[in-house]
């Protein structure tokens, strides 16, 4: 059963603002700690500082919470398992005691509780190699499927950006630049890879999503560039990102245990530069999803 939070119930009656959070990067799978409570409350108040209510999606004693109460978020920071749309129904039903939403289980569920603005750090995507591994993230069909605009700086950083880019396509998804023709590569701006729409303000990205829905099309990836501050350079974190799949390579590892080792061998490699990136791209997402919206709100 799904359980909305007080103050996302009012928002929602109201008609007000409010912008879905998975929980995923906010717990052990996706930050260390303590940078995990430190982007929940910088993107928590990114959300707020714009006039919206922020919604964080996880599972807690078999409830699925859109809106997680702030006295629960501790236990969704310290979830070890991550659940994707197709584990709901089971962590649901099994009554699992935490479960980290991933994008397409957080979209699952905002959509179905009629939240239209999602932010995240990056989507998953088609993987490397997803030729031999079939290995392709269930975010970009939760994306094409879900009325939900996804606010996003691009995929996490070691996937086949190209195919997933082809993927979105196929299925049919309006990958939209935020002040940019170039796809996000997450930790840098660019990825040298075109996306075919672009807008330049939040009223602007508002109205794709609003002719969207009442085309009953699906969703929207808005791909919003890393702040130019807060970018890496490109090819630091293009050797870590070699570092951290040879380390899953030489483990034999598949699925989803890629990410979280990939993810913290960048990290050391970059001495924690990847985390501060991450943390200010996940601020970033929060708030030009608050503003978008407000702006769908006014519509
Ligand atoms: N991007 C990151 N780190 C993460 C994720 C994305 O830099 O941990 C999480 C998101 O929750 C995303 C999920 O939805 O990984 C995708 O997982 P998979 O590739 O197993 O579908
Ligand atoms: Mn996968």
């Amino acid at each position: 059963m799904i359980v909305v939070g007080d103050e996302v119930r009012a928002a929602l009656s109201a008609k007000t603002a409010v912008v879905g959070l998975e929980s995923t990067i906010f717990s052990t799978l996706g930050l260390p700690s303590p940078a995990n409570l430190e982007a929940l409350t910088r993107c928590n108040a990114a959300v707020r500082n714009a006039g919206a209510v922020p919604a964080l999606t996880a599972v807690i004693d078999g409830v699925i919470w859109a809106g997680v109460p702030e006295e629960m978020e501790e236990r969704v920071l310290g979830a070890t398992v991550k659940v994707a749309a197709r584990g709901l129904a089971a962590a649901s039903a099994q009554r699992l005691p935490v479960g980290a939403t991933t994008v397409s289980a957080s979209l699952a569920i905002v959509d179905q509780v009629g939240i239209q603005v999602f932010a995240t750090g990056g989507i998953g995507g088609v993987h490397r190699g997803s030729e031999i591994t079939g290995d392709i993230s269930s975010d970009l069909d939760a994306i094409a499927r879900y009325g939900v605009t996804t606010v996003s700086a691009g995929a996490k950083a070691f996937l086949d950006l190209p195919r997933t880019l082809e993927y979105l396509e196929t299925s049919s998804v309006p990958v939209v630049g935020w002040r940019t023709n170039d796809f996000p590569a997450f930790y840098t701006q660019n990825s040298g890879l075109e996306v075919p729409y672009r807008v330049d303000d939040a009223a602007s990205a508002a109205r794709i999503h609003v002719a969207r829905r009442e085309l009953g099309q699906g969703g929207v990836l808005l791909a919003v560039p890393i702040p130019s501050n807060a970018e890496l350079d490109e090819q630091r974190i293009a050797n870590a990102i070699e570092k951290g799949l040879d380390l899953v390579k030489s483990r034999g590892l598949s699925g989803p245990q890629i990410t979280p080792v990939v993810l913290a061998e960048v990290e050391k490699v970059t001495g924690g530069d990847s985390v501060e990136a991450n943390l200010a791209l996940a601020e970033h997402n929060a708030d030009i999803a608050a503003q978008v919206a407000l702006e769908i709100a006014k519509l």
